[in-house]
């Protein structure tokens, strides 16, 4: 059959089942973006939109780069697509290597895949078939945390904490046990890191007491959750938890797919927090996402743990037809050139406190009950009114009306600009933030 001509978006809503959207809500009054560049959107109509977000937190170094264009569109003329089950391509041992000398320590070893989610569900199997291979094949159990999202894999979503991702879907991985979440009221509006709530990390100490440390492969934690409404850890937590998993030999897993690639002013929450975890799932400005890529950096022990095997045979029976994409393997080495030249890193560090300065100018203004920044990134709750989202997505649609970009999570907002951003650019974010809270109370 002939495909059908693609009608005008506008005349066609129907046939698209959008991811996390309310579908019929969003046809009656659909807010569609058209065109991208720096750190704005425009709509059809052209109305200009000033990206808060950063896309879905993954757009660092901005939108509409030559340089990642001009990779991709060289690589696609050159070779469009190679398979990386037995077979490579120069750009993916390129892209591991640039990889294995940015990242702190022995994170050397680069497993690539599409996205944060297939990142997350690659990272607890490689945890599973390391202990496996070292004869520890007992250690199944996994440990997450509350309000932890990492992606929407059977896997993640089992490890994950946000209720409505994991209460439709029965049949989650057994043996999982999650910690509490750090999200505590006497921090509220804490700059940066929070003084309270290292000893939440002692939660693991009780698990491990439950179920013997013998049983349990690996705990993963977003080092500063993001999609819960951006949750940076307590001062101490992170060290702790690497305590604790160092006693027990538990394998530790960052989450880095928002924190990674500058978020927080460093190259990844690890350099930030000198916390060195076993396994880091990352995806999103990998690429800036222009192709969609994820990947799991993994330390050498657990690596040649995995390389124990006869030679011959498959070291790890796991990958996906697009792992190491070479279009995604171009784009992500443009990028990583775009972050080098233009100090992509470092200039998230610097513009930190005048972010945290901006963000927290908005304490006082009605139903404001907490500010949460860290890097380039704030979260800010809003006191809620009737039904839990009922005022975050008003927020989050005022805001787009005003033309600003902000992401909801329940009744909060939270915000994540490219990292390009300028300071003027920055003031225009927090002047909206304020008018769109002051219209939604
Ligand atoms: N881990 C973390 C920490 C994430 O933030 C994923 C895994 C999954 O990545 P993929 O590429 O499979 O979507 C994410 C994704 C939001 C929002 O509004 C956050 C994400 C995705 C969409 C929206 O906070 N994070």
């Amino acid at each position: 059959m002939t495909p059908p001509a693609a009608k005008p978006a506008a005349n066609n809503l129907e046939a698209f089942f959008m991811p996390f959207t309310a579908n019929r809500q969003f046809k009656k009054n659909p807010r569609m973006l058209a065109k991208a560049k720096g750190v704005h959107y425009w709509t059809p109509e052209g109305r200009k939109i000033i990206d808060g977000t950063a896309g879905l937190w993954c757009v660092n170094a901005g939108h509409g780069r030559e340089e990642i264009k001009a990779a991709i569109a060289k690589q696609l003329d050159e070779m469009d697509y190679a398979p990386s089950f037995q077979m490579g391509h120069p750009k993916a041992f390129e892209l591991a290597a640039r990889h294995a000398a940015l990242l702190p320590g022995d994170l050397n070893h680069a497993f690539y895949c599409n996205s944060g989610s297939e990142a997350v569900d690659s990272a607890l199997k490689i945890a599973l078939a390391y202990h496996r291979a070292r004869g520890e094949g007992t250690r199944t159990r996994f440990v997450g945390r509350e309000r932890g999202y990492h992606g929407v894999g059977f896997g993640g979503i089992s490890v994950g904490g946000m209720v409505n991702n994991r209460k439709w879907f029965g049949a989650l991985l057994p043996g999982v046990d999650h910690m509490p979440h750090t999200h505590l009221a006497k921090n509220a509006f804490s700059k940066g890191q929070p003084e309270h709530g290292a000893e939440l990390a002692d939660e693991l100490e009780r698990i491990v007491g439950l179920h013997d440390a013998s049983n349990i492969a690996a705990v993963i934690v977003e080092p500063c959750a993001g999609s819960t409404g951006y949750l940076p850890p307590p001062k101490g937590y992170l060290e702790r938890l690497r305590q604790i998993c160092d006693k027990h030999g538990i394998l530790l897993i960052f989450d880095e797919v928002i924190t990674g690639f500058g978020r927080l002013g460093t190259g990844f929450a690890a350099d930030k927090f000198g916390v060195i975890p076993d396994l880091m799932t990352v995806a999103k400005g990998i690429s800036n996402a222009t192709v969609p890529m994820g990947g799991v950096f993994v330390r050498k022990p657990v690596f040649d743990g995995l390389m124990n095997g006869p030679e011959h045979a498959i070291d790890l029976f796991h990958g996906y037809t697009y792992s190491a994409h070479p279009l995604a393997c171009a784009a992500a080495s443009a990028v990583l050139d775009i972050y080098r030249d233009e100090q992509l890193f470092e200039r998230s560090a610097e513009l930190s406190p005048y972010w945290e300065a901006g963000v927290h100018s908005l304490k006082g203004l009605p139903n404001v009950t907490d500010i949460r920044n860290l890097g380039l990134a704030a979260g800010i709750d809003l006191a809620p009114k009737g039904p839990v989202g009922t005022r975050g997505y008003e927020a989050f649609t005022k805001a787009f009306e005003l033309g600003l970009m902000v992401r909801q999570s329940g009744d909060a907002i939270a915000m994540s600009p490219p990292l390009v951003i300028e300071k003027a650019q920055i003031d225009e974010i927090i002047d909206i933030t304020a008018k769109t809270i002051k219209a939604v109370a």
